[in-house]
């Protein structure tokens, strides 16, 4: 009989996570909350499935009805229109703002959020603009607008529950944003906007958050102001807003991206009618975990797909899993994820601490963690992705596999929401406020302290010394701007790496001590072998001939 592969299949999406379940032991505990992600661990399995089903499914933007009517029309896909029920029936961003838990609450969402996200076509992209946007509002201080919206984005019930989209990319750029050229009119008692959107994410959300000018202000940021847009009207009519077209992007194809035309648009200014950057940062932050989440629960399917399929494929007379070379390949892997997972939920550990208050160390530690696991994560998404889908050999490069889409979706994490370049500057930036680095090595140092293993001595004198191999640079970089910039990313990098490392090494030994085993620290002793110290002085004349 021929010869036919069995695909790679998934198991409980909670309880086969190598990181998570110690990780909720740890800083949750109790049965609760591993009992409700164990039954969310069954519904990724099933939504896996409906995603494979629902691949072909794009969204469609309709513009002119049948009798010449512009109408703007956006259909998602099918997984999408289940998706927004089940993302607010099990509180993808309600969770974090519930009490039940004080600060753990930040945890338990995105333990939710990185089980079920990667069965979602990428969902997590209007819910992560929610959730900034319910931390902006709330940190707004504008009572009215609040009360009014902040029950709605944290509602649980499907039939209430507001998504909202950000849009702050014009022609002009995406990263440097100074440059927006939308103006905002007074017009009576409100405001009204006109300018074009180059990219707006899941324009079907039903409010926005954004940036324009109100006339007569100056250029540069400091003249943008923050303004809520409500999409449409009471009939569903897009409020002076046309889409132009969706975008033909790469990867997040099930996500509706659209250039929007403003012209009269209502808006209401959120803060002053100024400093419209500086509102929007919790936005920043809270995107920016909400992206170092999801890069690292999308490493983790593409290595759970990679893994089975390891366990299944046979190739010169044995299972790959017991071929020395690929068990070397996917342990490589293996603990990049490892890294990764512990940085992203230590932002969202502090992001939670925050909100409950938290220390000045803390808030230091969280304005620099945030970019940096941001980037670190999404770096790494790209490069898991890429070689897991080549685990799989050419059926990893077949898009009716499924597998494929992966790496395309991958390749977005290092770019939306602050590219790698930006955020090693914002990087800069955070530590220029003072304490960050300070509080960056403690953390390293607290981490590392707290090993005992002789198992995980190498890895830990490593952590310390890279962190300080990266201060002693910055340190002396400082007084030089074009060396400092050009050794930015490598920098952010290395704090990345080290930081990785040390509360890896911190999770290994609670996991030795409590009963979950050795395979953390099998995975910093081979992420410390992957490489942590990125650090060097490229020259810059060099740079300047090569580029
Ligand atoms: C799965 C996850 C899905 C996520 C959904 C994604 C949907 C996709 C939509 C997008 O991709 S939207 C586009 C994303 N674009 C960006 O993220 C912007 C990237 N650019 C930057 O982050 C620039 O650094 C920035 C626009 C902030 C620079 O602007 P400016 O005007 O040159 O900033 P400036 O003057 O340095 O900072 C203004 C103030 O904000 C300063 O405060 P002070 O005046 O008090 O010093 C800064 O310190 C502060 N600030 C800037 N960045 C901050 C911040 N504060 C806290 N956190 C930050 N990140």
């Amino acid at each position: 009989m021929a010869f036919f592969q069995e695909p790679p299949r998934l198991g409980n999406q909670f309880d086969d996570d190598p990181m998570l379940p110690s990780w909720i032991a740890r800083h949750i505990g109790g049965d609760e909350v591993a009992r409700e992600l164990h039954a969310l661990g069954d519904i990724a399995v099933e939504y896996y499935g409906k995603q494979l089903a629902d691949r072909l499914n794009d969204p469609v933007l309709t513009q002119w009805d049948a009798w010449g009517n512009r109408i703007d029309k956006i259909e998602v896909s099918p997984l999408w229109r289940e998706a927004e029920g089940l993302a607010a029936k099990h509180g993808m961003v309600a969770a974090g703002y519930e009490t039940t838990l004080g600060a753990k609450a930040r945890t338990h969402q995105f333990a939710i959020v990185h089980v079920l996200s990667p069965s979602l076509d990428v969902y997590s992209c209007p819910l992560a603009m929610t959730d900034g946007a319910v931390r902006t509002l709330l940190g707004s201080g504008n009572q009215a607008l609040i009360d009014r919206y902040v029950p709605l984005l944290t509602s649980r019930d499907p039939s209430v529950m507001w998504t909202s989209g950000q849009w702050m990319t014009e022609r002009t750029g995406g990263s440097d944003v100074s440059q927006s050229e939308t103006v905002a009119r007074k017009d009576g008692d409100q405001w009204r906007l006109y300018g074009t959107k180059w990219f707006t994410s899941a324009t079907t959300a039903q409010m926005a958050l954004t940036l324009a000018r109100p006339e007569g202000n100056p250029d540069g940021s400091r003249g943008l102001a923050l303004f809520l847009v409500e999409l449409r009207d009471a009939n569903g009519r897009l409020r002076n807003i046309a889409v132009n077209r969706l975008k033909d992007k790469l990867g997040t194809r099930k996500v509706p991206t659209a250039e929007l035309t403003l012209d009269g648009a209502p808006a209401t200014l959120v803060g002053s009618a100024g400093d419209g950057v500086r509102a929007i940062t919790p936005m920043l932050s809270v995107t920016r975990t909400w992206n170092a989440v999801c890069a690292v629960s999308g490493m983790r399917r593409a290595l759970a797909l990679a893994g089975d399929y390891a366990r299944r494929r046979k190739a010169f007379g044995a299972l790959l899993v017991d071929k020395p070379l690929h068990a070397d390949t996917l342990a490589g892997i293996e603990a990049e994820y490892a890294g990764a997972f512990c940085l992203a939920f230590k932002s969202v550990q502090l992001l939670g601490a925050l909100e409950h208050g938290g220390t000045d160390a803390e808030e230091r530690l969280a304005r620099a963690l945030v970019p940096i696991a941001k980037l670190t994560t999404g770096k790494q998404a790209v490069a898991v992705a890429s070689e897991a889908i080549e685990a799989c050999g050419g059926a990893g490069y077949i898009e009716d596999t499924g597998l494929p889409r992966l790496l395309a979706d991958a390749q977005v994490l290092p770019i939306w929401e602050g590219t790698t370049n930006v955020l090693s500057l914002d990087t800069l930036r955070a530590l220029g406020k003072g304490g960050a680095l300070e509080a960056i090595i403690a953390e390293v140092d607290a981490n590392v302290a707290a090993a005992t293993d002789p198992g995980l001595a190498k890895p830990g004198e490593a952590a310390r010394a890279a962190v300080r191999h990266a201060a002693a640079w910055v340190a002396e970089a400082m007084s030089q701007p074009d060396r400092l910039e050009a050794g930015a990313r490598r920098f952010a990098m290395t704090l990345g790496r080290s930081l990785e490392l040390a509360l890896l090494i911190g999770h290994a030994q609670w996991c030795l001590d409590h009963g979950h085993g050795p395979r953390t620290a099998a995975a910093a002793r081979r992420f410390l072998l992957n490489g942590v110290d990125q650090i060097n002085d490229a020259s810059l004349e060099d740079s300047k001939l090569l580029a």
